[in-house]
């Protein structure tokens, strides 16, 4: 294993003037700083240096892998599958590496990007344990400079955000937060020596992917836990299990004709299943059904491929939504913890979750569920959680209440471009052309940026296509000698348009998801994602092949 970079002292130099000593530094001049070394910043940080270019990654974190690094909650897991949710660059790597089981846990994903950090020998240019505070761009000279939290400044001429969708936590203001006496943890920002809950009594806020994972295992180690609930999630059994050597053989055999499929599936995932191609509505109830339980015994994602129109249109999205509802009264044997649990908006409008005994677990004699969908989390006591005027006492409470997504990462990052900084650029919501760029900060480049496909897919199929993208930019740069590049104004108004036009004709924009930025209060609500994996990457080699179109070059 390399090692990686070290905060390096300051080198000083004396140049006297008017009599005083002055201390300059020696500013690290690099072709690209990457900020963050997920599974974004590691690919683009080895490909770059692959094509000759300079490049310096900055990490927050110990190590890399991103938020495998952190989300490191009892349950982590991925939801899709393991042979997918990995890196195609390499058909080496494919073939080397073993997955264990068909949804990966949170620590056999860790391994694999330190894994890949230790063979491609990533970690001699990351340095860890460093956070970007600030980048501005001196246009007359087209050089970003960087400013890190170690007080040391860098120049770059591009600047590549890999800073991950779902990388800045969010933690409501509860009134009282900070008043329990007890310990707290953020399933985003998981204790890495694990914690026990064994004989405690815990809370658990929220029921989104993070607490659906949770949950089930919590519930089996705590004397009781306690589920505070605003939305009722859907739910689809994982079906986890270890994977057979044939069926690891049979994708080896064929891996990248599996990733050229995936990249023709509007999730960059899942090509293995076949795709339902008529509307739920087209068959009979009986059909319908079958194709359902079918699904749902394979588990997963799949769930929502049985026919093409279940985010497009309401009524066949209802019968998708009703048999999972069915599934619930069935399992859950109290029918007003049942009734509770059960959600009544549209399915797949906020990301589905994928579950190992998610609903079972509120049969546990152990397990209470509180609604505080009509009143509040009223207050965080020293001993516990108040809802209603009634007190929950509990020992440790777990804040699974997701992130600032998409954009509160980019936005921690004091970005400035010649007229405009990134914060004022997207005082109204996030503005990109393509979800790579955005205008009035050249040379800047959002990897899964919002305004791309990123988090409606496989985060690994969208980040390649980005970060090949950026990379032959980079390339087509350095072959005309181009030293500056930055979307149009008019470019990226028209993308903002294209995908609001996209997002209005789904029903994505019909209920109160992370999608939208509803989750944080105050933050514009906008549809940040775009669906549709192929299309989009026909258009951004489009824009490539056609010289760049909409952006300015020179
Ligand atoms: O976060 P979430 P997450 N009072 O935002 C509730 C990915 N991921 O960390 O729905 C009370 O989904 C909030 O309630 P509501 C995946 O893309 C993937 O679980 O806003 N409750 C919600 O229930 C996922 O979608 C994996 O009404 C409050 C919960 O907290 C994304 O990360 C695993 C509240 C937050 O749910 C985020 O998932 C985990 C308040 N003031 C995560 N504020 C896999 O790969 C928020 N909530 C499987």
């Amino acid at each position: 294993m390399s090692r990686p970079v070290r905060r390096r002292p300051r080198t000083a130099t004396y140049a006297p003037a008017s009599g005083v000593v002055h201390v300059t530094e020696q500013v690290e001049e690099f072709d690209a700083v990457i900020v963050g070394a997920g599974f974004a910043g590691m690919y683009m940080l080895h490909t770059l240096r692959e094509h000759g270019f300079t490049a310096r990654v900055f990490e927050v974190a110990g190590d890399v892998g991103g938020t495998w690094y952190w989300n490191r909650y009892p349950g982590a897991r991925c939801d899709v599958e393991s042979l997918e949710y990995s890196y195609s660059f390499s058909p080496e790597l494919e073939q080397e590496w073993e997955w264990t089981e068909r949804y990966a846990a949170q620590p056999e994903i860790l391994r694999y990007a330190q894994h890949v950090a230790d063979r491609f020998d990533l970690r001699r240019d990351i340095q860890f344990d460093t956070r970007v505070q600030s980048a501005d761009f001196d246009d007359t000279v087209a050089r970003w400079t960087i400013v890190t939290d170690d007080g040391t400044t860098t120049r770059s001429q591009f600047l590549v955000m890999a800073v991950g969708c779902l990388s800045s936590t969010n933690l409501p203001e509860f009134p009282g937060r900070d008043s329990f006496a007890g310990p707290s943890y953020h399933t985003g920002k998981w204790p890495h020596e694990g914690v026990d809950f064994t004989g405690r009594r815990v809370a658990v806020i929220g029921t989104g992917s993070s607490a659906v994972q949770s949950i089930p295992i919590i519930a089996q180690q705590a004397a009781h836990l306690t589920v505070f609930q605003r939305t009722p999630a859907y739910t689809v059994p994982a079906h986890n299990r270890p994977l057979t050597d044939a069926e690891i053989s049979e994708v080896k055999a064929d891996y990248q004709g599996l990733r050229a499929a995936n990249r023709l599936m509007s999730g960059g995932f899942g090509a293995r299943q076949e795709r339902g191609e008529i509307s739920a509505l087209e068959v009979d109830d009986e059909t319908r059904v079958a194709e359902y339980a079918r699904r749902w015994d394979i588990g997963g994602f799949t769930f929502l491929g049985g026919f093409n129109d279940l985010l497009l249109h309401p009524d066949s999205n209802e019968t998708a939504a009703r048999f999972v509802r069915e599934r619930i009264a069935e399992t859950v044997h109290d029918p007003d913890t049942a009734a509770l649990l059960t959600p009544t908006h549209v399915i797949g409008c906020k990301r589905l979750c994928i579950d190992t005994g998610y609903y079972e677990t509120f049969n546990r004699p152990n397990v209470t569920l509180v609604d505080v969908s009509q009143q509040p989390i009223e207050q965080i006591t020293p001993t516990g959680v108040r809802v209603g005027g009634v007190d929950h006492e509990v020992d440790a409470i777990v804040f699974a209440t997701g992130f600032d997504a998409m954009t509160g990462s980019l936005l921690k990052i004091n970005a400035r471009g010649p007229h405009t900084t990134l914060q004022d650029a997207w005082e109204a919501g996030p503005r990109t052309y393509l979800g790579l760029a955005v205008h009035g900060l050249p040379n800047m480049f959002t990897i899964s940026g919002p305004g791309s496909p990123s988090v409606l897919t496989n985060m690994i199929t969208s980040i390649e296509q980005h970060v090949e993208w950026i990379r032959d930019c980079m390339i087509a740069m350095r072959d005309r000698g181009h030293q500056r590049i930055e979307a149009t104004e008019a470019a990226q108004e028209g993308w903002v348009a294209y995908v609001n036009m996209v997002a209005d004709m789904t029903l994505f924009p019909t209920c109160n998801s992370w999608y939208l930025g509803a989750n944080v209060p105050g933050k514009s609500r906008v549809f940040m994602p775009l669906p549709g994996f192929p299309p989009y990457a026909e258009q951004c080699a489009a824009v490539a092949a056609n010289g760049y179109e909409g952006f300015q070059l020179s």
